[in-house]
Order: C-alpha cells, then sequence, then structure tokens
C-alpha cells in the first residue's frame, strides 16, 4: 500500500524561511484549498494520505517532506538546515514510527552539526543523489555517506546553484528518467538516465512528483508539462501557486512511501 503523510499549512505560514523569493502575501485559505486538492491528487495516485496536525510555532510545517527520507531499507530523520524548521521532527518521526510499525525500517538520524533537509536527497531506485545547498552541510553529507554505504546505495554529491534544494532542480519522472534545470544542477552528475529539460522560459519547473504511474506537477509550468506529454509522462497537475510564495512546490508537500 503507498502512504503519503501531509501536514498541515500552520496559521503563521507568512512567516515562512524564504531564500530566494521576495514575502508576497499569502491567502491561507486559498493555500489550504489548494493543499486539500493535491492531497486530493494523492489519493487519485492510490495513496492513503495522512495529515498531520500543525501549530503556529512551525510557519513551514507543510513542507514535511524535509523532515525526513523513506527509503526502502532505512528512513532517515533530517536535520532542517534553518533552525526554526527542528521543531517540526518530533511528530513527523511519531508518524512514520507508527505507518511503518508493521513493516520495519531502522530509523536513522542525522545530529548535530550536521544539517540535511529532505529536499536535497533524490533517491532513484538505489542511487542516492545529495546536493550541497544552503541548507545541507558538509557534516550532513558525511553522515549520509556512512549511512548509505551500510545499506548499500550508491551515493553522488551534487553541486546546487540558485536553487534552494537539489530538488527544485532535478527530480525524476520516471523510474530512468529526470527532470531537469541544467542551470541550477550540473547534467553531468546523472549519468544513466534520460534527461528532459525544463522549458528555458520556466526555470524552477524540474519540481514533480512521481506517484505509481503519473507525476503530480505545477499547472503553472505549461510549456515544460507539454514537453513530459511528448515524452510520455502522464501529468496530472495541482495548482500549488500559494505554495509557491513560501518557496515550496510539490515534492515537499508529502512523504511518500510503501508500507
Ligand atoms: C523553506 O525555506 O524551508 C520553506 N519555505 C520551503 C521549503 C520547500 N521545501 C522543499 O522544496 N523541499
Amino acid at each position: 500500500m503507498l502512504m503519503a503523510l501531509t501536514r498541515e499549512i500552520s496559521p503563521s505560514i507568512a512567516d515562512c524561511q524564504l531564500t530566494h523569493l521576495p514575502r508576497e502575501p499569502i491567502d491561507v485559505d486559498r493555500a489550504r484549498t489548494q493543499h486539500a486538492a493535491y492531497e486530493w491528487a494523492l489519493v487519485d495516485a492510490g495513496c492513503t494520505v495522512r495529515r498531520l496536525h500543525a501549530g503556529p510555532e512551525m510557519p513551514d510545517s507543510v513542507f514535511i517532506e524535509d523532515t525526513a527520507v523513506v527509503l526502502d531499507d532505512l528512513v532517515l530523520i533530517a536535520r532542517p538546515g534553518a533552525d526554526s524548521r527542528r521543531v517540526e521532527l518530533p511528530a513527523v518521526v511519531d508518524a512514520l514510527i507508527r505507518a511503518l510499525s508493521i513493516h520495519y525500517r531502522p530509523l536513522v538520524a542525522i545530529d548535530a552539526p550536521g544539517t540535511v533537509d529532505g529536499g536535497d536527497v533524490l533517491v532513484v531506485g538505489r542511487r542516492v543523489f545529495v546536493g550541497t545547498s544552503r541548507r545541507t552541510n558538509a557534516a550532513g553529507i558525511d553522515q549520509l555517506r556512512g549511512v548509505l554505504r551500510r545499506f548499500d546505495y550508491a551515493m553522488a554529491v551534487v553541486p546546487v546553484q540558485r536553487s534552494l534544494h537539489l530538488k527544485s532542480a532535478v527530480t525524476a519522472v520516471a523510474p530512468d528518467t529526470l527532470l531537469i534545470n541544467r542551470e541550477w544542477a550540473p547534467a553531468d552528475a546523472f549519468d544513466g538516465f534520460a534527461l528532459i529539460d525544463v522549458d528555458p522560459g520556466e526555470p524552477p519547473a524540474a519540481n514533480a512528483l512521481l506517484v505509481g504511474d503519473r507525476i503530480l506537477y505545477p499547472t503553472a509550468f505549461r510549456r515544460t508539462r507539454e514537453r513530459l506529454e511528448a515524452h510520455g509522462v502522464q501529468v496530472r497537475t495541482v495548482d500549488v501557486s500559494e505554495l509557491a510564495k513560501a518557496e515550496g512546490a510539490v515534492t515537499c508537500c508529502s512523504l511518500v512511501f510503501e508500507v
């Protein structure tokens, strides 16, 4: 069974972290409506969705992807690079332990001074790509390397430029195909994969969430969507325009895994 953990939009989302975008007013009701539609798209794709509660002390709570990475053989508890986001961890750990209780996987946590944001960890089969963004530091990457080696995953470090996370620059749209903005992540890091480039007029369009036989994908990137469909990718669009003002996209709003 496919499970998706999501998290409520905090009433304080207006105070979210911002790195590359200017602060703009966020319509919280509209963001919540969009988020609910996103959750329905996950249900449509075959997921059982469990939404965690969020309080005002965690403005970025909806971006649950940054708190953990669920792999087939283990669960990695991340340590977000932004201090304000560490308060998000305990409830996610709790929910993961409960969700995975029958299909046990070891939990491994990144420790201080290491930092890793889940948005910097792209898992494709047994290959794991880790972005060196402002949120993921060398100590975090060293810890990850040790852990992944123990579990027999191949790990590669990818420098990220001008984007918040690795997965703002590249994501998987099929088991052997990646969607990429080569200006933000170097294409030669991904040997063996077919690459689809984002449309040059849509730099933030590389973030797609692959769930089963389709991707969830922002309505905003019409031209890149045409490219994806021309390559045979089945696209289910979701409007995430309010969450985009908080520098979020589609992968960041869920943790999707088999239970
Ligand atoms: C942050 O800066 O942490 C949030 N405002 C946005 C996080 C988006 N997460 C992601 O792309 N994985």
